[in-house]
């Protein structure tokens, strides 16, 4: 990096933003291959016990926590979870909340909804699972010298984050299924994780098991989704 690359403004070392700037074609080209890509991607259920190597398992992580964030604060922990020991705690007590949940907390209503979807109680993904990701938020963290500061904008931070690691999982090759056992305190004490972070949300990371079927679901229509001022 060359010095004159960097200007001071306000006070703060700025660098030259390196952005390419690519032409319309290229840009329409680039645009309708990654959605191409991203529309193949569907939530598994059913996981191979395949191995993954976990330098991948680290760039996925990296192009998570390159989201941005509020204030930049990057209010987030990515634990990763391959001892079999603890992926069995954490099914076992997920399936005793999701039990709970499938037979008073969840709604008629809701239950109706899910019915397409075949889920229920049984979670058996988090134990055959390579890798389960259970991404913690900060409401606030510590200073060095043990003061509180609060965090701006933890869940959208957070959500943009897991948006951006579901994306990379699915450019490696590899499944995924936005876990969302509730409510999610065990995964706190499991990992014991620090009073600043709440547990998030929960994706297993592997293969999808040989022969897995997904339900037929359509995606709305750019139409119904997008409206043009
Ligand atoms: N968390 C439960 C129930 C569930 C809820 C929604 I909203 C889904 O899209 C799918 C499942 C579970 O993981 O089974």
């Amino acid at each position: 990096m060359k010095q004159s690359d960097f200007i001071e403004i306000n006070g703060f070392k700025h660098l030259k933003y390196n952005g390419k700037t690519i032409s319309n074609d290229e840009m329409l080209k680039c645009s309708k291959e990654y959605f191409e890509l991203m529309k193949k991607r569907r939530s598994i259920r059913d996981f191979s016990d395949k191995e993954v190597p976990v330098e991948v398992i680290e760039n996925i992580i990296k192009t998570a926590s390159s989201a941005p964030s509020g204030a930049n604060k990057q209010p987030w922990t990515f634990c990763v979870v391959a001892n079999p020991k603890i992926k069995k705690q954490i099914r076992l007590a997920a399936e005793e909340e999701e039990r709970k949940s499938y037979a008073q907390r969840m709604s008629e209503e809701w239950l109706d909804d899910l019915k397409h979807l075949g889920t229920d109680a049984n979670k058996p993904f988090l134990e055959t699972a390579p890798y389960l990701i259970i991404v913690f938020k900060q409401p606030f963290e510590y200073d060095n010298k043990g003061k509180k500061h609060q965090n701006y904008y933890v869940n959208e931070s957070v959500g943009l984050a897991c948006g951006f690691l579901i994306s990379a999982i699915h450019n490696a090759g590899l499944v995924t299924l936005t876990h969302t056992p509730s409510p999610m305190r065990f995964l706190e004490k499991i990992l014991q994780r620090p009073d600043n972070e709440r547990a998030f949300l929960l994706l297993p990371v592997g293969y999808a098991s040989d022969n897995t079927y997904v339900p037929n679901i359509t995606k709305k229509s750019l139409q119904e989704v997008m409206k043009i001022y």
